[in-house]
């Protein structure tokens, strides 16, 4: 039986187990990349670890996220880590150089390899052919020590791809397409493979913002092959001596194949307050549009830039909306500055932002009460643009264009009854080249200091696991909470490193009597236990969503199910990660109850896969379920990963 490409890449860089489907496995991490809002924490945990240089083939850190600037606390962070990356041999993409997977997808991916990264979105580079992980920081600084990685050997679905886009649809409206048949739950420990004839009709950035987007279904990533295409645009990057080819045999098997007609696409977009909500273009009935904001990982790179900026030549944006463009990179902006293309947007009226994440964080571009903002980003849950009453709708570059000029939720295709016409854009034959902004690791980092601000704080520690486990359910949420619920970015994001001060929105969004509470039920020695529906802990990679819980003393989460990164940062801080046996035991368990787990350490200790838990408050009982690999136990036992490290170094 033939391979995967997935399959071929994993077991070229299988280290502990078997390439066996659902049974973890261990695999080496040629690159891996941080951004300054997960980096931080993961370079400080890096340190602990005394390791003198990252062992890694390469390693890139970006500042992408935390560009505002308003207080000393990003600019301290961003000193920092220029001070660790030179100290330990690391690439340092300075502020200004663009967001994370945009540079990385231009600039280091390469077909083949595996790359790890403290951010979801890291799987962009799947659309270059490799098999790129989102994790927490803890999991990446580990890696750079030489670690291998662990994760579940996957299940692959196949996406076969047929036909050719239309215009006015494009690569946005294909994810949001798949986004609507696996939807944003249930896909854990799945890759999904990109193959047929369709997809040598799509530009690599086009596929990587397929790639991109899967994050948002929970998969542990998506690859496309790396063929001609991809040959074209390493060559373009100067690059072309790091093309492999790389696709699945034709007889490979997969899990499951999910045929995907491009020539039947029409242009979709994701409602309030899930990316998950896909609805068609068409279906919003021209309501006002407030706000455009295009860029984002997602859509910033230049095939996208060139699109918006050649519908948008010779106008004016409409006086009732505020537009924003926030372009991928410094090589984005350097083509469009000399192709004279950014002139096309300027002088429409759109505002430019930095070439980071800007808007998509929500720390910057917040919109009015109440507004309808087109977004060409990724997500779009509660209040993660700054205004909790507005509505963001994902959107394609060309539905961005069409709110833009129109004033409305438009579909693109109607702006041909206009007299505009689908613009053609060709990918160059050779981008701008110019890593002035990315510094090199140095041979000789010597004497090398790391520079240490106010704002970064050592990360607090954990006690290992106590024996029983009492206290009180500090929160009950519903389904589908995500990491931006539990903890906040945004204007709270550059408390990243002070754990302290940023513990202080945790559940903001949801109940923002949250810390007080658990706060006092820590203070009174107890522990704090929160309760949670299907796909908990969605979204982003940010180990601050089990962190911050660690400090205010969450000790186990009960959920009737979660998503893979979240649940290894609970593993990694040392939060026992458990799931309702039946799901209805959930309705019998309320805010305040309290709890008590018996016996927990020995639970973990055991053969077994369930611990009893005691409602003290209604007298009942019921079982919940972990399913940990030993080295996730150990982790536990030991009060986290960074205990389990010292220990295992004393
Ligand atoms: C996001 O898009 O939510 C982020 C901000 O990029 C996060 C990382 C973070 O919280 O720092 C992600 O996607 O992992
Ligand atoms: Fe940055 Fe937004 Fe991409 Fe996250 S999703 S990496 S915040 S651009």
């Amino acid at each position: 039986m033939g391979k995967t490409l997935t399959q071929k890449i994993l077991e070229e860089h299988l280290v502990v187990g078997e390439y066996v489907k659902g049974e973890e496995i261990g695999i080496r991490i040629d690159q891996t990349l941080t951004q300054d809002a997960t980096g931080t924490m993961a370079y400080l945990q890096f340190e602990a670890m005394g390791v003198p240089r990252v062992k890694t083939e390469l390693s890139v850190s970006y500042v992408d996220h935390n560009t505002v600037q308003i207080g000393y606390e990003n600019a301290d962070d961003h000193k920092y880590l220029q001070s660790v990356a030179k100290k330990f041999g690391i690439y340092y993409s300075r502020a200004g150089n663009g967001i994370c997977h945009q540079v990385h997808l231009e600039r280091f991916g390469r077909p083949g390899r595996t790359l790890l990264g403290s951010d979801s979105h890291t799987p962009t580079g799947g659309g270059i052919g490799m098999i790129a992980v989102g994790a927490g920081g803890l999991d990446v600084a580990v890696a750079m020590a030489g670690g291998h990685f662990n994760v579940t050997c996957p299940k692959v679905v196949k996406i076969e791809l047929t036909g050719e886009l239309r215009p006015w649809v494009s690569a946005k409206d294909v994810i949001l397409k798949v986004l609507e048949t696996f939807t944003t739950h249930g896909n854990v420990g799945t890759v999904f493979e990109y193959g047929g004839e369709g997809i040598a009709t799509l530009t690599v950035p086009e596929r990587a913002t397929i790639t991109n987007m899967g994050a948002e279904c929970g998969v542990t990533t998506s690859i496309f092959p790396s063929d001609d295409v991809t040959k074209q645009f390493l060559d373009a990057q100067g690059r072309g001596d790091q093309w492999v080819a790389m696709a699945a045999d034709p007889d490979a098997e997969y899990d499951r194949v999910v045929q995907v007609d491009l020539s039947t696409l029409e242009p979709l977009a994701a409602a309030p307050h899930s990316p998950g909500n896909i609805m068609t273009v068409a279906d919003a009935n021209e309501m006002a549009v407030d706000q455009v904001c295009m860029g984002s990982c997602t859509n910033s790179s230049y095939r996208d830039m060139m699109i918006f900026a050649e519908l948008l030549k010779g106008r004016t944006i409409h006086p009732n909306v505020s537009a924003v463009v926030g372009p991928g990179s410094k090589q984005v902006v350097e083509m469009l500055s000399e192709n004279g293309r950014l002139a096309y947007i300027l002088g429409a009226g759109v505002r430019m932002a930095e070439n980071a994440c800007g808007f998509c964080i929500g720390n910057s571009q917040s919109p009015k009460t109440e507004a309808i903002s087109l977004r060409t980003s990724n997500r779009n849950f509660l209040g993660r643009s700054g205004t909790k009453s507005a509505n963001a709708y994902l959107v394609s570059p060309e539905t961005a264009a069409a709110g833009a000029i129109t004033g409305k939720f438009i579909d693109p295709r109607k702006l041909e009854d206009m007299g505009i016409e689908y613009p053609a854009v060709e990918m160059p034959d050779d981008f701008i080249v110019n890593d002035n902004m990315i510094m090199p690791p140095v041979d000789d980092p010597g004497d090398v200091e790391i520079v240490r601000g106010p704002n970064i704080g050592d990360p607090p520690k954990n006690a290992p696991l106590p024996d029983v486990i009492a206290g009180e359910v500090a929160i009950k949420v519903g389904d589908e909470i995500t990491t931006d619920h539990i903890i906040p970015a945004g204007s709270k994001m550059k408390y990243r490193s002070n754990v302290p001060k940023y513990s202080e929105f945790l559940f903001e969004v949801v109940d923002d009597t949250f810390f007080d509470r658990a706060k006092g039920i820590r203070d009174s020695g107890n522990d704090n236990v929160i309760v949670a529906g299907i796909s908990y802990g969605q979204g982003s990679s940010r180990e601050h969503a089990a962190l911050c819980p660690m400090y205010m003393g969450v000790k186990a989460v009960i959920t009737k199910g979660m998503e893979r990164i979240h649940k290894a940062n609970l593993v990694n801080f040392g939060i026992v990660p458990l799931n309702f046996a039946d799901p209805a035991d959930y309705d019998g368990i309320d805010q305040g109850d309290g709890l008590e787990i018996p016996d927990v350490r020995s639970a973990l200790e055991g053969a077994g896969n369930t611990v009893t838990v005691k409602n003290m408050t209604k007298g009942t009982e019921f079982q919940a379920s972990f399913d940990l690999s030993e080295k996730d136990k150990e982790k536990i036992l030991a009060g986290g990963t960074l205990n389990l490290i010292a220990q295992q170094m004393r």
